[in-house]
Protein backbone atom coordinates (compact mmCIF):
# COMPACT_ATOMS: atom_id res chain seq x y z
CA UNK A 1 0.00 0.00 0.00
CA UNK A 2 3.03 2.33 1.22
CA UNK A 3 4.35 1.91 -3.00
CA UNK A 4 1.08 2.93 -4.53
CA UNK A 5 -0.03 5.75 -1.80
CA UNK A 6 3.44 6.94 -3.16
CA UNK A 7 2.82 6.84 -6.48
CA UNK A 8 -0.61 8.24 -6.48
CA UNK A 9 0.61 11.24 -4.30
CA UNK A 10 3.59 11.37 -6.97
CA UNK A 11 1.10 11.41 -10.11
CA UNK A 12 -1.35 14.02 -8.15
CA UNK A 13 -0.35 17.53 -9.38
CA UNK A 14 -2.55 19.35 -6.98
CA UNK A 15 -3.91 17.55 -3.44
CA UNK A 16 -5.50 14.56 -3.67
CA UNK A 17 -7.92 13.64 -0.75
CA UNK A 18 -8.38 11.14 1.70
CA UNK A 19 -11.13 10.01 0.50
CA UNK A 20 -9.68 9.52 -2.80
CA UNK A 21 -7.15 7.58 -1.57
CA UNK A 22 -9.24 5.37 0.58
CA UNK A 23 -11.27 4.65 -2.86
CA UNK A 24 -8.46 3.76 -4.87
CA UNK A 25 -6.73 1.65 -2.18
CA UNK A 26 -10.11 0.35 -0.35
CA UNK A 27 -8.80 0.89 2.62
CA UNK A 28 -9.83 3.51 6.12
CA UNK A 29 -9.21 6.41 6.19
CA UNK A 30 -7.30 5.39 9.85
CA UNK A 31 -4.96 3.39 7.52
CA UNK A 32 -4.38 6.06 5.06
CA UNK A 33 -3.41 8.16 7.78
CA UNK A 34 -0.72 5.93 9.50
CA UNK A 35 0.96 4.97 6.11
CA UNK A 36 1.01 9.09 5.42
CA UNK A 37 2.58 9.52 9.12
CA UNK A 38 5.00 6.49 8.15
CA UNK A 39 6.39 8.40 4.93
CA UNK A 40 6.72 11.59 6.72
CA UNK A 41 9.05 9.70 9.07
CA UNK A 42 10.97 8.24 6.25
CA UNK A 43 11.71 11.56 4.82
CA UNK A 44 9.00 12.77 2.34
CA UNK A 45 7.94 15.94 2.47
CA UNK A 46 3.78 15.83 2.83
CA UNK A 47 1.87 18.52 3.34
CA UNK A 48 -1.62 17.65 4.69
CA UNK A 49 -4.40 20.40 4.51
CA UNK A 50 -7.93 20.75 5.87
CA UNK A 51 -10.87 19.77 3.11
CA UNK A 52 -8.31 19.28 0.26
CA UNK A 53 -5.86 16.04 1.44
CA UNK A 54 -2.50 15.18 1.00
CA UNK A 55 0.18 16.72 -1.53
CA UNK A 56 3.70 15.78 -2.08
CA UNK A 57 5.88 18.65 -1.55
CA UNK A 58 9.02 17.20 -1.80
CA UNK A 59 10.72 13.41 -2.35
CA UNK A 60 14.17 13.79 -0.73
CA UNK A 61 16.56 10.94 -0.34
CA UNK A 62 14.21 8.51 0.35
CA UNK A 63 15.57 5.45 0.10
CA UNK A 64 13.04 2.38 1.11
CA UNK A 65 11.67 -0.40 -0.26
CA UNK A 66 9.06 1.66 -1.46
CA UNK A 67 10.76 4.02 -2.87
CA UNK A 68 12.60 1.81 -5.04
CA UNK A 69 9.79 0.34 -6.56
CA UNK A 70 8.09 3.62 -7.04
CA UNK A 71 10.76 4.54 -9.12
CA UNK A 72 12.33 1.33 -10.94
CA UNK A 73 10.33 1.28 -14.40
CA UNK A 74 11.94 -1.41 -16.20
CA UNK A 75 11.67 -4.12 -18.36
CA UNK A 76 13.23 -6.93 -15.70
CA UNK A 77 16.07 -5.61 -14.37
CA UNK A 78 14.86 -5.04 -10.39
CA UNK A 79 11.63 -6.17 -11.12
CA UNK A 80 11.92 -8.20 -8.08
CA UNK A 81 13.81 -6.39 -5.76
CA UNK A 82 14.99 -6.67 -2.05
CA UNK A 83 15.81 -3.95 0.02
CA UNK A 84 17.94 -3.98 3.44
CA UNK A 85 18.52 -1.43 5.56
CA UNK A 86 20.92 -3.20 6.92
CA UNK A 87 23.22 -6.04 5.24
CA UNK A 88 26.51 -7.59 5.11
CA UNK A 89 27.17 -7.10 1.45
CA UNK A 90 24.65 -7.20 -1.34
CA UNK A 91 26.47 -9.80 -3.25
CA UNK A 92 26.46 -12.00 -0.69
CA UNK A 93 22.57 -11.81 -0.09
CA UNK A 94 22.76 -11.83 -4.22
CA UNK A 95 24.26 -15.02 -4.19
CA UNK A 96 22.42 -16.30 -1.76
CA UNK A 97 19.00 -15.39 -3.34
CA UNK A 98 20.39 -16.85 -6.62
CA UNK A 99 21.25 -20.31 -5.05
CA UNK A 100 17.77 -20.46 -3.73
CA UNK A 101 16.39 -19.60 -7.73
CA UNK A 102 15.57 -16.09 -8.08
CA UNK A 103 14.70 -14.91 -11.15
CA UNK A 104 16.67 -12.93 -13.65
CA UNK A 105 17.27 -9.16 -12.76
CA UNK A 106 16.31 -10.00 -9.46
CA UNK A 107 17.73 -6.63 -7.31
CA UNK A 108 19.19 -6.46 -3.95
CA UNK A 109 19.79 -2.88 -2.67
CA UNK A 110 20.89 -1.79 1.40
CA UNK A 111 21.31 1.49 2.38
CA UNK A 112 24.15 0.01 4.85
CA UNK A 113 26.82 -2.85 4.28
CA UNK A 114 28.90 -4.28 7.30
CA UNK A 115 30.95 -6.27 5.33
CA UNK A 116 30.98 -4.37 1.60
CA UNK A 117 33.67 -5.76 -0.71
CA UNK A 118 36.12 -4.64 -3.43
CA UNK A 119 37.95 -6.65 -5.91
CA UNK A 120 40.60 -9.61 -4.47
CA UNK A 121 39.40 -9.24 -0.51
CA UNK A 122 39.71 -5.46 -0.62
CA UNK A 123 37.43 -3.45 1.20
CA UNK A 124 34.63 -1.21 0.14
CA UNK A 125 33.22 1.61 2.56
CA UNK A 126 30.19 1.84 3.06
CA UNK A 127 28.50 4.12 5.45
CA UNK A 128 25.12 4.28 6.05
CA UNK A 129 22.57 6.58 4.50
CA UNK A 130 24.83 8.19 1.46
CA UNK A 131 25.02 5.84 -0.83
CA UNK A 132 24.09 3.27 -3.20
CA UNK A 133 24.79 -0.13 -2.75
CA UNK A 134 22.86 -2.70 -5.32
CA UNK A 135 23.68 -6.04 -6.86
CA UNK A 136 21.89 -7.82 -9.79
CA UNK A 137 21.70 -11.30 -10.65
CA UNK A 138 21.88 -12.28 -13.76
CA UNK A 139 21.25 -15.62 -15.64
CA UNK A 140 23.12 -15.10 -19.05
CA UNK A 141 22.98 -17.43 -21.31
CA UNK A 142 26.83 -16.93 -22.32
CA UNK A 143 30.20 -18.72 -21.98
CA UNK A 144 32.02 -18.28 -18.33
CA UNK A 145 34.46 -16.82 -20.77
CA UNK A 146 32.40 -13.79 -21.37
CA UNK A 147 31.12 -12.87 -18.17
CA UNK A 148 33.32 -10.40 -16.86
CA UNK A 149 32.57 -7.90 -20.02
CA UNK A 150 29.36 -7.82 -17.65
CA UNK A 151 31.37 -5.44 -15.30
CA UNK A 152 32.13 -2.97 -18.42
CA UNK A 153 28.23 -3.27 -19.20
CA UNK A 154 27.43 -1.73 -15.55
CA UNK A 155 30.12 0.89 -16.24
CA UNK A 156 28.87 2.10 -19.17
CA UNK A 157 24.89 1.82 -17.21
CA UNK A 158 26.23 3.83 -13.89
CA UNK A 159 28.20 6.70 -16.17
CA UNK A 160 25.06 7.36 -17.92
CA UNK A 161 23.08 7.32 -15.08
CA UNK A 162 25.31 9.45 -13.37
CA UNK A 163 25.55 11.94 -16.29
CA UNK A 164 21.79 11.93 -16.44
CA UNK A 165 20.77 12.43 -12.40
CA UNK A 166 23.07 14.64 -11.86
CA UNK A 167 24.81 16.33 -14.76
CA UNK A 168 27.89 15.51 -13.21
CA UNK A 169 30.73 14.08 -16.33
CA UNK A 170 31.14 10.91 -15.51
CA UNK A 171 33.67 8.52 -17.13
CA UNK A 172 35.02 4.74 -17.01
CA UNK A 173 38.02 3.53 -15.49
CA UNK A 174 38.77 0.38 -17.32
CA UNK A 175 37.34 -2.28 -16.26
CA UNK A 176 35.37 -1.34 -13.09
CA UNK A 177 35.53 2.20 -11.78
CA UNK A 178 33.34 5.33 -13.02
CA UNK A 179 35.41 8.33 -12.22
CA UNK A 180 34.06 11.89 -11.76
CA UNK A 181 37.27 14.67 -11.94
CA UNK A 182 39.91 11.98 -11.32
CA UNK A 183 38.08 10.42 -8.09
CA UNK A 184 36.34 7.41 -7.92
CA UNK A 185 32.73 7.72 -7.57
CA UNK A 186 31.61 3.67 -8.30
CA UNK A 187 33.08 0.58 -7.88
CA UNK A 188 31.73 -2.36 -9.97
CA UNK A 189 31.97 -6.07 -8.74
CA UNK A 190 31.27 -9.04 -10.64
CA UNK A 191 31.21 -12.50 -9.25
CA UNK A 192 29.63 -15.85 -10.87
CA UNK A 193 28.80 -19.04 -10.23
CA UNK A 194 29.70 -21.28 -13.05
CA UNK A 195 30.66 -24.82 -14.67
CA UNK A 196 33.39 -25.03 -17.41
CA UNK A 197 31.11 -24.30 -20.34
CA UNK A 198 27.54 -23.25 -18.62
CA UNK A 199 26.93 -19.97 -15.61
CA UNK A 200 24.31 -20.82 -12.98
CA UNK A 201 24.37 -17.18 -12.08
CA UNK A 202 26.44 -13.79 -11.97
CA UNK A 203 26.04 -11.19 -9.68
CA UNK A 204 27.55 -7.76 -10.60
CA UNK A 205 27.68 -5.27 -7.58
CA UNK A 206 27.45 -1.81 -7.68
CA UNK A 207 28.90 0.74 -5.21
CA UNK A 208 28.00 4.52 -5.46
CA UNK A 209 29.25 7.67 -3.62
CA UNK A 210 26.27 9.68 -4.10
CA UNK A 211 25.57 12.04 -1.04
CA UNK A 212 28.69 11.55 1.08
CA UNK A 213 30.16 14.56 2.15
CA UNK A 214 33.63 13.25 3.20
CA UNK A 215 36.13 9.95 2.98
CA UNK A 216 37.87 8.19 5.42
CA UNK A 217 42.02 9.29 5.15
CA UNK A 218 42.98 6.27 3.51
CA UNK A 219 40.93 6.86 0.04
CA UNK A 220 40.08 10.49 0.91
CA UNK A 221 42.65 11.28 -2.08
CA UNK A 222 41.24 9.05 -4.64
CA UNK A 223 37.43 9.11 -3.67
CA UNK A 224 34.65 11.24 -3.84
CA UNK A 225 30.75 11.72 -4.21
CA UNK A 226 28.36 13.07 -6.29
CA UNK A 227 27.09 15.81 -4.03
CA UNK A 228 31.12 16.66 -3.54
CA UNK A 229 31.75 17.08 -6.71
CA UNK A 230 28.29 18.79 -7.69
CA UNK A 231 27.05 20.59 -4.64
CA UNK A 232 24.11 18.76 -4.70
CA UNK A 233 22.07 15.94 -3.14
CA UNK A 234 20.70 13.52 -5.43
CA UNK A 235 18.03 10.96 -5.02
CA UNK A 236 19.59 7.41 -4.75
CA UNK A 237 15.90 5.79 -5.66
CA UNK A 238 16.06 8.08 -8.78
CA UNK A 239 19.62 7.04 -9.33
CA UNK A 240 19.06 3.49 -8.77
CA UNK A 241 16.41 3.72 -11.10
CA UNK A 242 18.30 5.21 -13.69
CA UNK A 243 21.06 3.02 -13.34
CA UNK A 244 18.57 -0.26 -14.06
CA UNK A 245 17.13 1.52 -17.00
CA UNK A 246 20.75 2.20 -18.57
CA UNK A 247 21.49 -1.01 -17.81
CA UNK A 248 18.91 -2.62 -19.51
CA UNK A 249 19.54 -0.70 -22.55
CA UNK A 250 23.01 -2.19 -22.79
CA UNK A 251 22.36 -5.72 -21.51
CA UNK A 252 20.37 -5.85 -24.35
CA UNK A 253 23.30 -5.18 -27.01
CA UNK A 254 25.74 -7.29 -25.08
CA UNK A 255 23.15 -9.98 -25.32
CA UNK A 256 22.85 -9.50 -28.95
CA UNK A 257 26.27 -10.52 -29.85
CA UNK A 258 27.76 -12.37 -26.83
CA UNK A 259 30.48 -9.63 -26.54
CA UNK A 260 30.74 -5.78 -26.54
CA UNK A 261 30.99 -5.27 -30.19
CA UNK A 262 28.06 -3.14 -30.16
CA UNK A 263 29.10 -1.01 -27.51
CA UNK A 264 32.82 -1.02 -27.62
CA UNK A 265 33.26 2.77 -29.53
CA UNK A 266 30.22 3.96 -27.08
CA UNK A 267 32.48 2.28 -24.38
CA UNK A 268 35.94 3.75 -25.44
CA UNK A 269 34.25 7.46 -25.79
CA UNK A 270 33.94 7.39 -22.10
CA UNK A 271 36.88 5.71 -21.41
CA UNK A 272 39.10 8.12 -18.90
CA UNK A 273 42.20 5.69 -19.60
CA UNK A 274 42.41 6.23 -23.33
CA UNK A 275 45.43 7.90 -24.89
CA UNK A 276 46.99 7.87 -21.66
CA UNK A 277 49.37 6.52 -20.18
CA UNK A 278 49.07 3.68 -17.85
CA UNK A 279 50.92 0.95 -15.84
CA UNK A 280 50.14 -2.20 -15.97
CA UNK A 281 50.19 -4.47 -12.78
CA UNK A 282 50.34 -7.77 -14.43
CA UNK A 283 51.22 -11.17 -12.65
CA UNK A 284 54.34 -11.40 -14.75
CA UNK A 285 55.57 -8.15 -13.96
CA UNK A 286 54.71 -4.86 -15.06
CA UNK A 287 55.44 -2.61 -17.68
CA UNK A 288 53.76 0.84 -19.22
CA UNK A 289 51.88 1.87 -22.02
CA UNK A 290 49.21 4.17 -23.85
CA UNK A 291 45.75 2.93 -23.34
CA UNK A 292 43.77 2.63 -26.86
CA UNK A 293 40.63 1.71 -26.04
CA UNK A 294 38.95 -1.83 -25.67
CA UNK A 295 38.76 -4.47 -28.18
CA UNK A 296 35.13 -5.86 -28.43
CA UNK A 297 36.07 -8.90 -25.69
CA UNK A 298 36.54 -6.36 -23.52
CA UNK A 299 40.20 -6.30 -23.02
CA UNK A 300 42.15 -3.52 -23.12
CA UNK A 301 45.00 -2.10 -26.01
CA UNK A 302 47.75 -1.31 -24.45
CA UNK A 303 50.66 -0.13 -26.63
CA UNK A 304 54.15 -0.62 -24.96
CA UNK A 305 57.00 1.67 -25.90
CA UNK A 306 58.47 -0.84 -27.95
CA UNK A 307 55.20 -0.51 -30.42
CA UNK A 308 53.62 -3.22 -29.63
CA UNK A 309 50.38 -3.86 -28.48
CA UNK A 310 49.40 -5.63 -25.36
CA UNK A 311 46.26 -6.97 -24.78
CA UNK A 312 45.20 -6.62 -20.89
CA UNK A 313 42.17 -9.10 -19.60
CA UNK A 314 39.92 -7.61 -16.81
CA UNK A 315 40.65 -9.59 -13.58
CA UNK A 316 44.21 -10.66 -14.47
CA UNK A 317 45.56 -7.08 -13.69
CA UNK A 318 45.42 -4.01 -12.43
CA UNK A 319 45.43 -0.73 -14.28
CA UNK A 320 46.66 2.43 -12.99
CA UNK A 321 47.31 5.79 -14.25
CA UNK A 322 51.33 6.91 -13.93
CA UNK A 323 50.05 10.29 -13.00
CA UNK A 324 47.78 9.60 -9.99
CA UNK A 325 44.90 7.51 -9.62
CA UNK A 326 43.18 7.84 -13.20
C1 LIG B 1 35.74 -2.24 -6.39
O1 LIG B 1 36.79 -3.01 -5.98
O2 LIG B 1 35.80 -1.11 -6.77
C2 LIG B 1 34.40 -2.96 -6.31
C3 LIG B 1 33.48 -2.34 -5.30
C4 LIG B 1 32.10 -2.96 -5.35
C5 LIG B 1 31.23 -2.48 -4.24
C6 LIG B 1 29.83 -2.99 -4.37
S1 LIG B 1 28.75 -2.25 -3.22
C7 LIG B 1 27.50 -3.36 -3.62
C8 LIG B 1 28.19 -4.70 -3.81
N1 LIG B 1 28.31 -5.39 -2.56
C9 LIG B 1 29.59 -5.57 -2.21
O3 LIG B 1 29.98 -6.15 -1.15
N2 LIG B 1 30.39 -5.05 -3.15
C10 LIG B 1 29.63 -4.47 -4.24
P1 LIG B 1 38.31 -2.61 -6.16
O4 LIG B 1 38.60 -2.24 -7.58
O5 LIG B 1 39.05 -3.74 -5.57
O6 LIG B 1 38.48 -1.31 -5.31
C11 LIG B 1 38.55 -1.37 -3.90
C12 LIG B 1 39.37 -0.19 -3.45
O7 LIG B 1 38.63 1.03 -3.66
C13 LIG B 1 39.68 -0.22 -1.98
O8 LIG B 1 40.86 -0.94 -1.72
C14 LIG B 1 39.84 1.27 -1.64
O9 LIG B 1 41.12 1.72 -2.00
C15 LIG B 1 38.86 1.93 -2.59
N3 LIG B 1 37.56 2.20 -1.95
C16 LIG B 1 36.96 1.51 -0.94
N4 LIG B 1 35.76 2.03 -0.67
C17 LIG B 1 35.59 3.06 -1.53
C18 LIG B 1 34.54 3.98 -1.75
N5 LIG B 1 33.40 3.96 -1.06
N6 LIG B 1 34.71 4.91 -2.74
C19 LIG B 1 35.83 4.96 -3.47
N7 LIG B 1 36.86 4.12 -3.30
C20 LIG B 1 36.74 3.18 -2.35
Amino acid sequence: MKTEIIRLLKESQDYISGQELCQRLQVSRTAVWKVINQLKEEGYKIEAVRNKGYRLVEEGDVFTQASLECAVEGQWAGKTLYYYDVTDSTNDRGKVLAEEGCPHGTLVVAGLQTAGKGRRGRMWTSPEGTAIYMSLVLRPQIMPSSASMVTLVAAMAVAEAIRQESEADAVIKWPNDVVVKGKKVCGILTEMSAEIDLIHYVVVGIGINVNQTSFPSEISQTATSLTIETGRQISRSHLTAKVLAAFEKYYAQYEKTGDLSLLAEEYNSRLVNRGRQVLVLAPKGQYTGEALGIESNGELLVKTEDGSVKKVMSGEVSVRGIYGYV
